[in-house]
């Protein structure tokens, strides 16, 4: 059955189904119940897609790849992908009212990041593919003629794109934009908790003119539902997957069949070192965003954050008081500063580290339970931003990603040492350093382990940029060129003259 909109806004539960060769279409298989992180309500009822309806959409992006799409020049490619950025800005209301009630992230977040940058994704690569060139050598022969060797970007066929909850309609755009601007064609799995915007995506590339197959959504879980049947699907061509470190073990297992190239971008446990030299209003406004932002939910958020002693108790003052200033509530009143956690069972998760933190002797300087809201917002999945110090390296609060509103902060003594103890993790995602002094700051962020080190700032992104995770935080690098370099494959010719 048809449906013309996921978005039945004017119903107390919208049903969201899913979206293939160009049409919504509600689903075959079970429907599982959404409800709003703020107030625990449901609010949507998802399809389930079945292996069946997954193969469909795998099917119909494969014929996609034969149609009208694949006769397109670069340059009109690129003036679909500026449509689809007008067409998601154009809808801005309908996105953020979607992307809030599924995460229950405030408005000012979703308005100043999630949306525009959704938007924003679309603009760069249309860019790049327009700006980036390939390859050419001339080469010498043994009869002297010589020959010529030139690359063509060729798009790799049916993309699988499997995304995360946390920032729904950016990290999904950030994989959808390079498959697009390449010429693949897409089938994405949202995550089941954030289904809403990227199903909202099928209006805007209708109404962009991409051809019908180019992009599918299929809704569903992960093991033994949408997520593992389409990334075990044999006429999938490629995967791009973010989310957890332990379900990238498993789409690598899955890529490996069939030889599919992949890319993972993983989990973190990021760190930020904090110099005696810094400017600490700076380094407070910058570690508040990267502790309490979207309630901790970044996989770029600082867990743990070195500070140098002689500037520790000030620092963590200041850290603090960021902290007390937050205000909780109606994620739509844009006096709402943090947000409820995504859901029930990631409040228990984070609520059992705040436990392990107090059990392993941690000195609590901010919050540690759950904090008083309205009694509208009673039933949320709300928790307490929170600051720690005093635990030992060796406890697993140092260690395990948590992903909420919470950091531990540890004095040091000697910024090399510090390095060392941020370098005492598995994952390598993101850190941060804070420091006037340039040599200070470049030596040691050239020795941090991680695929991204800011100084002197957090999540300050140019899209044109590698982005990725060192260790186990992902394989691969997308953005900027290297996002091309993934989703295409580059097909060397060699002229001999
Ligand atoms: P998750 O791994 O639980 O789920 C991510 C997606 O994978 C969901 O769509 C889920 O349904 C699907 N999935 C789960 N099991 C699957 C399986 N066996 N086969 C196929 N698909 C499967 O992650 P999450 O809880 O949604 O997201 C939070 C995690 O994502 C955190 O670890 C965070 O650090 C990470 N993350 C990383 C980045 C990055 O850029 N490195 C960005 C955002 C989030
Ligand atoms: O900014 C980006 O491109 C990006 N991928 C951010 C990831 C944030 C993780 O939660």
């Amino acid at each position: 059955m048809s449906v013309t909109s996921p978005q039945i806004l004017t119903k107390r539960v919208a049903a969201v189904g899913h979206f293939v060769d160009g049409a919504y279409v509600s689903g075959k298989g079970d429907t599982f119940e959404k409800v709003n992180p703020a107030t625990g309500e449901l609010v949507k009822l998802v399809a389930s897609a079945t292996k069946e309806e997954v193969d469909q959409a795998v099917q119909s992006a494969r014929r996609a790849l034969s149609g009208p799409w694949s006769k397109m020049s670069v340059q009109e490619r690129v003036g679909v992908l500026r449509r689809i950025a007008e067409e998601i800005t154009k809808r801005e209301a309908a996105f953020l009212r979607a992307e809030i009630l599924d995460t229950g992230k405030p408005v000012t977040l979703a308005s100043h990041l999630d949306i525009p940058r959704g938007a924003a994704n679309f603009n760069v690569f249309a860019d790049l593919i327009y700006g980036v060139p390939t390859e050419a050598f001339e080469m010498p022969t043994p009869d002297g003629d010589g020959a010529i060797n030139y690359a063509l970007r060729r798009p790799r066929g049916v993309i699988a794109i499997v995304s995360p909850w946390n920032l729904p309609l950016l990290l999904t755009t950030w994989k959808i934009a390079p498959a697009l601007a390449c010429g693949n064609t897409v089938v994405v799995k949202p995550s089941e908790e954030t289904p809403s915007t990227a199903t909202l995506l099928g209006e805007v590339m209708n109404a962009a003119g991409v051809p019908p197959g180019v992009f599918n959504v299929v809704n569903g879980f992960g093991p033994d539902s949408a997520g593992e049947y389409l990334t075990t699907h044999p006429d999938v061509d490629g995967i791009t997957f973010t989310g957890e470190t332990k379900t990238g073990e498993v789409i690598a297992r899955a890529a490996a069949n069939g030889v599919r190239p992949v890319s993972l971008e993983l989990g973190g446990k990021n760190s930020a070192i904090i110099c005696k030299d810094a400017d600490l209003e700076k380094a407070a406004d910058g570690i508040a965003r990267a502790v309490y932002m979207n309630s901790g939910q970044v996989c770029l958020g600082t867990e743990r954050v070195f500070v140098a002693r002689e500037i520790f108790d000030d620092f963590a003052e200041r850290l603090v008081a960021r902290g007390k200033a937050l205000t909780v509530g109606d994620p739509f009143d844009k006096a709402t500063s943090l947000g409820p956690l995504i859901s029930d069972e990631h409040r228990r998760k984070v609520l059992k580290y705040y436990k392990t933190a107090a059990d392993d002797g941690a000195q609590i300087l901010l919050g540690g339970g759950v904090p008083e809201v309205e009694k509208s917002f009673a039933n949320g999945f709300w928790v307490e931003p929170t600051i720690w110090t005093g635990l030992s390296d060796h406890s697993s609060v140092l260690h395990e990603e948590i992903f909420g509103p919470c950091c531990h902060l540890a004095p040091f003594d000697d910024v090399e040492d510090a390095v060392a103890r941020a370098n005492d993790t598995p994952y390598g995602l993101a850190a941060s350093l804070w420091s006037k002094d340039v040599s200070t700051a470049l030596k040691n962020a050239a020795r941090l382990e991680a695929g991204i080190v800011w100084v002197n700032s957090w999540f300050l992104r140019d899209l044109r940029t590698p982005f990725g995770g060192s260790k186990r935080s992902g394989i691969g690098r997308e953005g900027g060129v290297h996002g091309l370099e993934f989703y295409s494959e580059l097909k060397n010719i060699c002229v001999k003259l």
